[in-house]
């Protein structure tokens, strides 16, 4: 009988046992073990990553190091898709990764809310969830842990280089990532909780995180504030909307560098806007998570305890040493 088979029929011998004793579906089954469980090495292990697309060169970072990792520890089999940034995509990559019976699943959501039914299904069906970068809103007995960055300290060290930047006050304006993201709401939150009393958010919207789409917003946002004199910085929470905003703002004959501009990643392309004189401070998100994201999906398919939250260890990069520092960028 193939492992996959075998937790497929354990993970539906302990729902059906889970059913008889109480008569409602089990609320915390916990995972099931493969056969191979305590010894289960890289070469057993299938895992699914539905990632919630292509949007920065963040994501494609994080990508290539789910895929160059895989294939270092050589796993059995990765389980990829691109769900375009839409949620019901990476549901249904999730309820197809579940059907196949895969052993662990990592998820890097979209959005913070909406996750329940899935992970419960998931649950279930024995699977255990790593959820990955972003937060989700669900309750943390439906997932097994989380790995990525503090949203919230990536905001508040926004907020701190707004403050040493504009120690008179000012204005400022916000491009934010895409709505009801962790990583935005994370950013918001702790630019909020940081920011000087004297220093005021006039406008903040979204530029989903691409590129394509913030140019655009920092034009409309042109169209009704005056640089300079209606606002003197702007927060974008990420890189490649900070390169959108910085064409906008030069082919309407601004330049970038007579304002605050700071912005997170730290991605070449932002290391590159330090070099150019655009951006002030980039708050660094580090997205090689591969080598850790397929340690804990190893040990939880052994059945060992991980921890619940694994925050990454970041910093915030300054234009004085970026030409000295971004030839070693690996993103
Ligand atoms: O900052 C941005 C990407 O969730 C941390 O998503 C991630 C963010 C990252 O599109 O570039």
């Amino acid at each position: 009988m193939s492992k996959k088979l075998l937790y497929t029929l354990s993970a539906v011998l302990m729902l059906a046992i889970a059913l008889t004793a109480c008569g409602a579906p089990a609320e915390n089954t916990t995972s099931e073990q493969a056969s191979c469980a305590p010894n289960c090495t890289y070469k057993d292990l299938t895992i699914c990553y539905p990632q919630l697309g292509a949007e920065s060169d963040w994501r494609t970072a994080n990508t290539a190091s789910i895929k160059e990792t895989a294939e270092q520890l050589g796993v059995e089999q990765l389980i990829f898709s691109d769900a375009q940034q839409k949620q019901e995509n990476q549901i249904s990559a999730i309820r197809a990764c579940i059907a196949q019976g895969v052993d662990v699943i990592a998820l890097p959501p979209v959005v913070e809310d909406g996750w329940d039914a899935v992970l419960t299904e998931a649950q279930n069906a024995g699977i255990p969830v790593i959820i990955v970068d972003r937060s989700v809103s669900a309750d943390a007995s439906l997932y097994a842990t989380h790995i990525g960055s503090n949203m919230v300290l990536e905001g508040e060290r926004a907020a701190a280089e707004f403050n040493k930047l504009l120690p008179d006050g000012g204005v400022i304006l916000e491009l934010s990532g895409t709505t009801g993201s962790g990583a935005a709401v994370g950013r918001a939150e702790g630019l909020r909780n940081k920011l000087n009393a004297n220093i005021t958010i006039l406008d903040s919207q979204t530029g989903n995180f691409t590129r394509a789409e913030a140019l655009p917003v920092m034009q409309a946002f042109l169209q009704k504030y005056k640089p300079g004199v209606d606002f003197q910085g702007i927060f974008i929470h990420n890189d490649d909307m900070g390169i959108g905003a910085i064409e906008a703002l030069k082919a309407a004959g601004v330049n970038p560098g007579d304002l605050v501009i700071v912005s997170v990643d730290g991605t070449r392309g932002g290391f590159q806007a330090m070099v150019d004189g655009w951006f002030q401070a980039d708050v660094e998100c580090n997205p090689l998570l591969g080598p850790q994201v397929f340690e804990l999906a190893l040990k939880l398919m052994n059945g060992e305890t991980v921890e619940r939250e694994i925050l990454t260890n970041e910093t915030v990069y300054y234009p004085e040493n970026a030409a000295e520092l971004l030839p070693e960028r690996k993103y």
